[in-house]
């Protein structure tokens, strides 16, 4: 007789929604994926990828057995071998690496395949013990977080749902309809009792086309300069919030006095591309507002400038004292994070004190460096997939072709990144892994259980870890524990790390949880001085200022943006999602006039890293001198090198960050 069970789950995909999915299992196969009308911030509504995440999870390309490579690395040949075979060869070759060159030798490379607390971090504990290099976790948005916090410290940040009541959203670099396609909502709330939507961006976005009241494009890399053109015009016009300052802001008269005269509306326009007059109405709309609501994505921060920029952004809300008025905020990154001990999984005390650390972002740079010592002999990948998203590919698909150099792939599906391996493992979907999942767009915590058997021989990372420490002969009981031991002991965790109870039963079922909130949690500063510091003793320098981003040396700005069809290199298996349109590249009528360029040809785009190729459209979406890309293809998809050919290793001004938008490239036709 069939069996037809419905259960809760959330999406378990680097998205800040973190949707909660519905998720209908007949025989042990998904047949139906449905939102969640019960989750607080998604309301029953999934994206077009996850409506179908069952072609995904049983898609014929997965993974079903360890593989070992038989042809040149990157043809992607392979034979399947046992789990026990792959497993006893990586343990002696790791074995070999240490004794011949250190631990160090051996670098594990991961990011957010799943935002699952316990597969997410589940290596890390094998990784720190073995004393292999550390990764710093960098290709995202570190730039953000970091320059936000040099102002507002650990306070939490504004929730989602507060924008409702804003007269004034403003959406700053936010792909919305592709990246947080459910904060809509909200602010379709909001416009609904008469707000209005402010959208700044490099190009028009859909977003920027469909959703926005005020659209204001801007020159790449100066938006710093915006938000002191900006505190200008309020400081100016009498528009700030001088009580709420007194009060609560350090550093104001400094910035008054030493920042803000050399930013005059004519200045800022020189630099950011934005006429005098659109400085004048956004400044003037954002400081009359009942209730201001700022909404960062992270565009703006992936430039060297990126964390100045992070901080002069801040600044905004503090100038108008927004954080008093109901509505009104900064929502940049949430934490709901903090919620959990992840010290469960990390076993941070394993984590030798010298062991050298290296930037994900410089993955290129690492893996051909001959002066690197030791040099890295062996490369461990997992929810990742570096040939295809990691900045320099020209670079870093030289590097992972070393002969010399042990690869491991642990994945879903032969990515670029996989076809490189020397030994290639299965990985379960999050739909065949028990995990606790938290959100970075909204306060939620929701469990995921293993609701199908694993698809052919197939293992999450924390069981794939317990036998790598098992091959190396350790015999800690930490590795005796299951993925839902551990997911029991984060749940635990929480009565400790949220300062407000949650239902601990409710999240013991698989249900979403909203994280309480205290009442005037948006007026707790926690900085060291308990104000907004604007002005922070601990940064250099103190107060901030406008700094031009270093850029490259070619003709055009080179935008690579979100794809709404899939999501970093994710969902690229799904043929019915990337069957055209994909690497296309959107430029000005009146520069491909000045290039006799044409609408429809192939064109090539290079600078002095790489090059790729695009089909041309002509589009006045993207203003002159600008073009725009949007979507990172698989080699397969894209047939050949993808964006990330142009885009280059140099790191944001502090916090190590990527600067994939840090991008000048030269257009040809070919
Ligand atoms: N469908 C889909 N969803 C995704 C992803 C995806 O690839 N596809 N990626 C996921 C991940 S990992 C992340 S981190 C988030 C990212 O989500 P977002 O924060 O929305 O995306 P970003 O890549 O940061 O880019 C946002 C916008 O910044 C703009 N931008 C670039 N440079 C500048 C600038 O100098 N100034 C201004 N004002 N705007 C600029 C870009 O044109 C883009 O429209 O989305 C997640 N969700
Ligand atoms: N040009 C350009 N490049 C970019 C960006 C951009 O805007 N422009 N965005 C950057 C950003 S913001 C980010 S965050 C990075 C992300 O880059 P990546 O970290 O490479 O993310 P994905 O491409 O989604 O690859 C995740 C892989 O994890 C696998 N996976 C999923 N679940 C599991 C699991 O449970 N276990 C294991 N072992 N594997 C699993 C999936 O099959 C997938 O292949 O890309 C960056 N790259
Ligand atoms: S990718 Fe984002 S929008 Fe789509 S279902 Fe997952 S969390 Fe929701
Ligand atoms: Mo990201």
């Amino acid at each position: 007789m069939t069996q037809r069970k419905t259960y809760p789950t959330a999406c378990p995909y680097d998205c800040p929604d973190c949707c909660g999915l519905l998720v209908t299992v007949e025989d042990g196969r998904a047949v139906k994926i449905a939102g969640d009308p019960a989750h607080p911030f998604t309301r029953g509504t999934l994206c077009p990828k996850m409506a179908h995440y069952e072609r995904t999870v049983h898609h014929p390309g997965r993974l079903v057995t360890p593989l070992r490579r038989t042809g040149k690395k990157g043809a992607g040949d392979f034979a399947p071998i046992p789990w026990d075979e792959a497993i006893i060869e990586i343990t002696e070759r790791f074995r070999a690496i240490v004794k011949d060159y250190g631990a160090e030798a051996i670098l594990p490379y991961s990011y957010a395949g799943t935002m699952g607390a316990v597969q997410h971090n589940g290596y890390h504990a094998f990784f720190y013990r073995l004393g292999a290099s550390n990764l710093l976790r960098t290709i995202c948005a570190p730039a953000k977080g970091y320059g936000v916090q040099a102002v507002m410290g650990k306070s939490f940040i504004t929730a989602p749902q507060e924008a409702q009541q804003s007269d004034c959203i403003v959406l700053w670099s936010l792909s919305m309809l592709a990246s947080d396609l459910h904060f809509l909502h909200d602010v379709n709330a909001a416009k609904a009792r008469g707000a209005t939507v402010w959208c700044i961006d490099t190009y028009a976005t859909r977003t920027m086309e469909r959703v926005a009241d005020e659209r204001i494009v801007i020159r790449p890399g100066t938006d710093g300069a915006l938000a002191l053109g900006i505190l200008h015009i309020l400081h100016r016009d009498g528009l700030t919030d001088d009580a709420f300052i007194e009060r609560h802001v350090q550093g104001w008269d400094a910035l008054v006095k030493d920042v803000l005269p050399r930013y005059t509306p004519a200045v800022v326009s020189e630099i950011t591309d934005i006429p005098v007059a659109r400085i004048e109405a956004f400044a003037h709309a954002y400081g009359t507002a009942r209730a201001p609501f700022l909404r960062l994505g992270s565009g703006f921060s992936r430039y060297t400038n990126g964390v100045m920029t992070a901080r002069l952004i801040a600044c905004l809300p503090a100038a108008v004292g927004a954080y008093a008025k109901p509505g009104g905020g900064l929502l940049s990154s949430i934490s709901s994070s903090h919620a959990i001990d992840r010290e469960c999984i990390y076993h941070t005390d394993w984590k030798k004190p010298d062991t050298r650390s290296l930037n994900m972002c410089e993955l290129g740079r690492i893996l051909n460096d001959d002066k690197l010592t030791p040099p890295i002999k062996a490369i461990y990948v997992y929810s990742s997939n570096p040939a295809a998203t990691a900045p320099d590919q020209v670079q870093v698909l030289r590097g992972l072709a070393r002969e010399d150099l042990f690869t491991v792939v642990h994945e879903r599906f032969l990515t670029d990144t996989a076809r490189y391996a020397d030994i290639v493992l299965p990985a379960t979907s999050s739909l065949e892994a028990d995990d606790l999942y938290y959100s970075y767009g909204n306060y939620c915590l929701q469990r995921g259980r293993a609701i199908l058997p694993p698809v052919g021989e197939s293992k999450s990372n924390w069981q794939v870890a317990c036998l790598l420490a098992k091959g190396m002969g350790w015999d800690d009981p930490f590795f005796d524990q299951t993925d839902s031991d551990l997911v029991a002991e984060l749940i635990e965790s929480t009565r400790r790390c949220w300062e407000l109870p949650l239902d601990l039963d409710k999240l013991k079922s698989g249900e979403p949880v909203p994280l309480p909130l205290p009442e005037d949690y948006k007026m707790m500063f926690r900085t060291p001085s308990g104000k907004i510091e604007i002005e922070n003793p601990a940064e250099t320098p103190p107060l901030p200022d406008h700094v031009p981003p270093t850029g490259d040396d070619a003709a055009f700005f080179f935008v690579n943006a979100p794809d709404a069809r899939i999501l970093d290199s994710s969902f690229n298996e799904r043929e019915e999602l990337t069957r055209g349109h994909t690497m296309e590249l959107l430029m000005h009528p009146s520069d491909a006039a000045r290039l006799h360029l044409a609408d429809g040809q192939r064109v090539r785009a290079s600078n002095a890293r790489g090059a790729a190729t695009f089909t041309l459209i002509l589009s006045k979406r993207t203003p002159p001198g600008t073009v725009v890309s949007e979507g990172v293809w698989s080699h397969t998809v894209a047939g050949g090198c993808n964006t990330n050919a142009l885009t280059s290793q140099r790191l944001t001004d502090r916090a190590g960050g990527s600067t994939f938008y840090d991008v000048k490239v030269n257009v040809a036709a070919i």
